[in-house]
């Protein structure tokens, strides 16, 4: 919908998207349909995406419904039709095209996790604390935030429904990597990625564990394994996503993390436990959680995600135990712009609530949620992560006296 109940169309806010693979093909169906969905006082307009390769980034213009394209990120923030940069680059370049677009009056959307170490981060956050002076928005991609049923998660556990918490348990399990053959994308270089499923999933998961307890990590303690050190170097263009492309024959080193294994103290005293690899053989996108506390748990599985399962204990022992939550009713978060209760959504929803929620940001003025400091919280935590990975003392078992 182009107008308001009353018929004149809300004003245009203008967006340039850099980047088009997997994930700006996912962000350009956020800013599609959050307008259409959900009634908003700003229109996002798909203005110009931005990418290296001339025809490349034309085709990725018609395909995703932008109306121009460049091949200078710098050519797309200096637009005027262009009032919000989303940056869906590799993390290598998220700091530079991000300041960028902060020092030129823009708001900005940053894919996760916001960079590749904590001091571009901290030099992100501090451009998006000056900006904000000016009256602009920066926030962060961490998309499952808006599942409704982690949305909804979160309201019950700030209500109280779970008491003190106890416990998180965090796994995030992706398989793409199993294949040896797979080969050298970005995604698995420490100069592009930063860090490996660490970054890419697990950097989820921090958010998520803190989004959720309403608290920050204050220490970890962590293992990490590259299990598959050398990989083919890539014949052509990298296709993108997560399939890779053809691999040449010779192989070159993997120099990111397969799989990250931690456990960390929340400032309340909770524990938590994550995991985070693209090794699980058979688990395609499995994002799970589990929130066990004084009153009650919730555990949410991403496979499922219209999905929420809850255990009061604060009920009769004789009838608690969990029961499964549809969240797909229209009093439950997001759902106001769906389908009727039951018809379920999926992973691309989440980016159109993303869309809605900065919006919503922009147009009233006030701090967006994760903000940049919020991903350089979870930034901390990863080179945390890393450092304790580097450094862990292991205990070996003491043997038994014969
Ligand atoms: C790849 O592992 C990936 O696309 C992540 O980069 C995304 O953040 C996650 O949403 C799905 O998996």
């Amino acid at each position: 919908m182009d107008t308001t109940e009353s018929g004149t169309a809300p004003p245009a806010l203008g967006i340039g998207m850099v980047g088009y693979a997997f994930m700006g093909a996912a962000h350009s169906q956020g800013w599609r349909t959050a307008g259409r969905a959900f009634d908003l006082p700003l229109r996002p307009v798909l203005a110009a995406v931005a990418g290296r390769d001339p025809d490349a980034v034309r085709a990725a213009a018609r395909r995703h419904g932008w109306a121009a394209a460049e091949t200078d990120w710098r050519a797309l923030i200096a637009r005027d039709d262009v009032q919000l940069v989303d940056v869906c680059t590799p993390g290598d370049s998220h700091a530079e095209i991000a300041v960028a677009a902060l020092e030129a009056g823009k708001h900005v959307l940053c894919e996760k996790p916001l960079a590749n170490s904590v001091a571009e981060a901290e030099a992100m956050a501090a451009a998006a604390e000056t900006a904000a002076t000016r009256g602009q928005i920066a926030m962060v991609g961490f998309n499952y935030r808006r599942v409704p049923a982690l949305s909804y998660a979160r309201t019950l556990i700030a209500d109280g429904r779970l008491g003190e918490l106890r416990h998180i348990r965090v796994t995030y399990l992706q398989d793409w990597l199993v294949d040896r053959t797979f080969p050298l994308s970005w995604r698995l270089e420490r100069e592009h990625a930063g860090s490996g499923a660490l970054g890419d999933l697990g950097a989820h998961a921090v958010d998520l564990a803190q989004y959720l307890a309403g608290e920050p990590l204050v220490g970890v303690s962590a293992l990490t394994e590259t299990f598959v050190r050398k990989r083919p170097l890539l014949a052509g263009a990298a296709a993108g996503g997560l399939t890779g492309g053809a691999g040449s024959e010779t192989y070159g080193q993997v120099t990111v993390d397969d799989a990250a294994l931690f456990t960390g103290r929340l400032a309340s005293g909770a524990l938590a436990s994550f995991e985070a690899t693209r090794m699980a053989a058979g688990r395609k996108n499995a994002l799970r959680l589990e929130l066990n506390g004084e009153n009650g748990s919730l555990a949410f599985d991403l496979e499922r995600l219209n999905e929420l399962s809850f255990h009061d204990h604060t009920e009769p022992a004789t009838t608690a135990g969990f029961r499964r939550i549809l969240v797909t009713e229209p009093d439950h978060p997001y759902l106001e712009g769906w389908w009727p209760p039951g018809h379920g959504l999926g992973y691309e929803h989440t980016f159109a609530h993303q869309a809605r929620d900065l919006v919503l940001a922009i147009a009233s003025g006030t701090a967006p949620a994760p903000s940049f400091a919020d991903g350089l919280q979870v930034q901390r935590v990863l080179a945390a992560v890393e450092d304790s990975a580097r450094n862990n003392a292991v205990y070996t078992p003491v043997a038994p006296t014969p």
